[in-house]
């Protein structure tokens, strides 16, 4: 570390300079948060005891502290005229490194002076950008965000008799912070010059000086006219100079490469350790003796509840544990381990309390000659251990990641494709989709496969259907993933609140919000204006029924009068489909609704031509499908009707005009086939309407790709089409599937 270039000072230039800034910057701390708890056993001598005067014996100190301005205004502000209701939050956070050499000594105090970087990061999260630019030399942004490094001085005191220390750092050089309003118009003014200054008590035991302040106090006038909060986090650690003698490793845990939190689950599961060694360089001897590790959590993950869909108390998302000879700080964010004289290794133990949980941990070893030692994670390197393992930074445990094959991908990707539907996505964001649900006490990321798809996964879409119907409905929601393509996951109705909300408890990488679908059953037909049908999807007050799950109430179903349809159609006739059939079709075909999947034509019937001329077209031009020249398939039959033989005549809306609701691609699920029955076309030549008859089909066996008639509705074949092609804008019902609310 070179001396302050240019600015030599003598020591009580130095003192004296710092003591106007201490006048103007200091912010009132409580002393508590600074002081660490002792331990149990009470302080050993071997860190240094519990003479103040031990602090005086450090010639170099390691400074690195964090100082995070959060300001956020309450509601609606104005800026510059232009007024937002919503809420606005700058955020700047300053971080400093470096070290000190010590200057003076005499009996009762010390002082340190020496040099480091600052960096300052800001980031406007407002709905107006108050674009700032970079400090420095560094690169200007829009984006509202601004990094920049500049070099700082340090100087540091302690007070062995009144037991304080203090520290200071200054940037030196200048710093402007550039603001950009609506209009284009740009303000620039310096920035302060001491970004950070604590004063705090001196700790009791041990040589590490750590420690944490917190301060909110409420502002007005910010950023304009709002009033808000201004709240203050600054962190500190100060720890005796590092030695390079020896290896200080953490040793992953046996697994750690392949594992993820579950809080739920048993041992390493919930609750890992993290174990450090100290080893001489190859070639040197231990010559000091360790006495204390210092385990420090690093942005712990506090996301509200366990998983998506479960509660957890409010608080940080991994902490450490008690144990014998560990000091635990506030939040259990910090542990210091007292290690007995003669041992070169310890361990603390984490605990994580979320599915999604993410922390790192660092470890300072101190030695009982005043050094200490930053701990290096053994084969990942670098001095932070990552929990879980995650090399790409987002949040998303590298395992799963690798278990989906999505390594790298960004935590809010959201764009599942499937060929042939371009709404992309399922509403759910990759992290979203890896800290999963819980469900029937089952996680997600735990779960087999559901009809050969993993639930959740970046891969492919995921709808979640909150089943009421006992199971009754779920080979029907298996049919719909085969033909959808959309991984369709049963819950139960406990597993999801009221509205299906399934990213309930969703902070980090969250979208939107994302519903699923509710499928109920009913003992009889669910819609009185339709009382021939068994399945109907009700839409959410403004809604449409076939928007997306979000707009969807409830799909019912009513499987025993269906059974009752099927069971007398059966009794009558063969049909190629048994009742399983007919109610798997009908659960894909309101499924189909939820996910904006309208019918392929908006009339169901309505023909004004009376039955008597089906009657005499039928006496007198009888037509067999199976005699008609170019057919290749016969399993569906024109009808060949006797009149006499007619037990029922045909009414209105058993006769379909087209384009109905039975037109286009009769294999697709959203068409229907049992109803109408007839088809009516007028034959020029014989200045008649003639009616043809449709008998039954077997059921839909995809969502169709195309708005064109096929089977009877074909055009081509010897006889008229039936229904035609779907109405405009309908059929191809495969690309209108969508899972995503927003
Ligand atoms: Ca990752
Ligand atoms: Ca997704
Ligand atoms: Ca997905
Ligand atoms: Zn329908
Ligand atoms: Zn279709």
């Amino acid at each position: 570390m070179g001396s302050l270039p240019g600015r030599r000072l003598r020591l009580s230039q130095v003192s004296r300079w710092f003591l106007v800034i201490l006048l103007v910057c200091l912010t009132p701390m409580a002393p508590s948060a600074a002081t660490p708890q002792s331990a149990g056993a009470g302080p050993r001598e071997g860190c240094g005891g519990t003479d103040l005067a031990r602090f005086l014996t450090v010639p170099t100190w390691s400074i690195r502290a964090t100082e995070r301005f959060e300001f956020t205004a309450d509601a609606g502000f104005t800026t510059n005229g232009v007024s937002s209701r919503e809420q606005r939050t700058a955020l700047q956070t300053v971080t400093v490194e470096g070290f000190v050499r010590r200057v003076e000594r005499d009996e009762d105090s010390a002082e340190w002076i020496g040099e480091g970087t600052l960096t300052l990061v800001i980031q406007d999260r407002g709905s107006l950008d108050g674009r700032i630019k970079d400090i420095g030399s560094a690169t200007y942004t829009t984006s509202g965000r601004a990094n920049g490094r500049v070099r700082a001085e340090f100087w540091m005191a302690v007070d062995a008799e009144r037991g304080k220390f203090e520290f200071q750092v200054r940037a030196l050089e200048p710093i402007q912070v550039m603001e950009t309003n609506e209009a284009g118009e740009t303000t620039t003014r310096p920035r302060e010059a001491v970004f950070l200054g604590v004063r705090e008590l001196l700790p009791e035991s041990a040589m590490l000086i750590s420690g944490q302040s917190a301060t909110s106090k409420p502002v007005s006038n910010l950023f304009g006219t709002a009033s808000g909060h201004r709240n203050e986090l600054t962190e500190w650690t100060l720890a005796p100079g590092p030695v390079d003698d020896l290896d200080c490793w953490i040793m992953p845990f046996p697994g750690y490469a392949d594992w993820m939190p579950n809080p739920l689950g048993q041992g390493l599961a919930k609750e890992v350790p993290v174990q450090v060694e100290i080893q001489p360089k190859p070639g040197k001897k231990l010559d000091r003796s360790l006495c204390q590790l210092v385990f420090t959590m690093v942005d712990t993950s506090r996301e509200p509840g366990l998983c998506l869909n479960k509660e957890a108390p409010e608080g940080l998302d991994a902490e450490f544990l008690p144990g014998a000879g560990i000091t635990l700080s506030k939040q259990n964010q910090r542990a210091v381990l007292e290690v007995a004289k003669g041992k070169r290794q310890g361990e603390a133990r984490v605990k994580l309390h979320d599915f999604g949980a993410w922390t790192r941990v660092k470890v300072l070893a101190l030695f009982d000659d005043g050094t200490s030692r930053e701990a290096e994670v053994k084969t990942w390197g670098g001095q932070a251990f990552q929990l879980p393992l995650d090399t790409n930074d987002n949040h998303i445990a590298d395992a799963w990641e690798k278990e989906h094959g999505v390594m790298g991908l960004a935590a809010t990707e959201d764009d599942e494709a499937v060929d042939g539907n371009a709404n992309q996505g399922d509403g759910l964001s990759a992290y979203e989709e890896y800290r999963g649900l819980l469900l029937g006490g089952t996680h997600t990321r735990d779960m087999a496969p559901l009809n050969g798809r993993k639930p959740l996964s970046p891969k492919h879409k995921d709808l979640l259907v909150v089943d009421h119907t006992a199971g009754v409905a779920k080979p029907g929601y298996a049919y719909f993933q085969d033909l959808s393509k959309v991984t369709t996951i049963p819950v139960s109705p406990e597993d999801l609140p009221a509205d299906a909300l399934v990213n309930q408890h969703a902070q980090y990488a969250h979208l939107g919000d994302q519903h699923g679908v509710k499928v109920k059953s009913t003992a009889v037909a669910p819609d009185r204006t339709r009382p021939t049908w068994a399945g109907a999807t009700v839409a959410k007050s403004g809604g449409k029924i076939t928007e997306s799950p979000g707009k969807t109430e409830e799909i019912l179903i009513a499987p025993e009068f269906l059974r009752g349809q099927v069971e007398a159609q059966l009794a009558q006739a063969p049909a190629p489909y048994t009742f399983a059939d007919q109610l798997k079709e009908t659960v894909a075909h309101e499924l189909g609704h939820a996910v904006g999947v309208p019918h392929h034509g908006d009339t169901h019937a309505g023909s004004a031509t009376s039955f008597d001329y089906a009657v005499k077209e039928a006496a007198t031009h009888p037509l067999n499908a199976q005699t008609l020249p170019g057919w290749s398939f016969f399993d569906w039959k024109v009808g060949v009707f006797d009149p006499k033989q007619l037990t029922r005549q045909p009414a209105d809306e058993d006769i379909g005009k087209s384009p109905c609701e039975s037109s286009g691609d009769i294999h697709c699920v959203m068409a229907y086939r049992q109803t109408p029955q007839w088809a009516q076309h007028y034959d020029e030549r014989r200045d008649k309407y003639l009616f043809y008859h449709v008998q039954p089909f077997r059921i839909g066996d995809r969502f169709c790709t195309s708005a064109a008639g096929t089977e009877w509705n074909a055009s081509g074949n010897a006889l008229p089409s039936f229904f035609g092609d779907a109405l405009e804008g309908r059929g191809n019902c495969f690309a209108k599937i969508r899972v995503k609310d927003f």
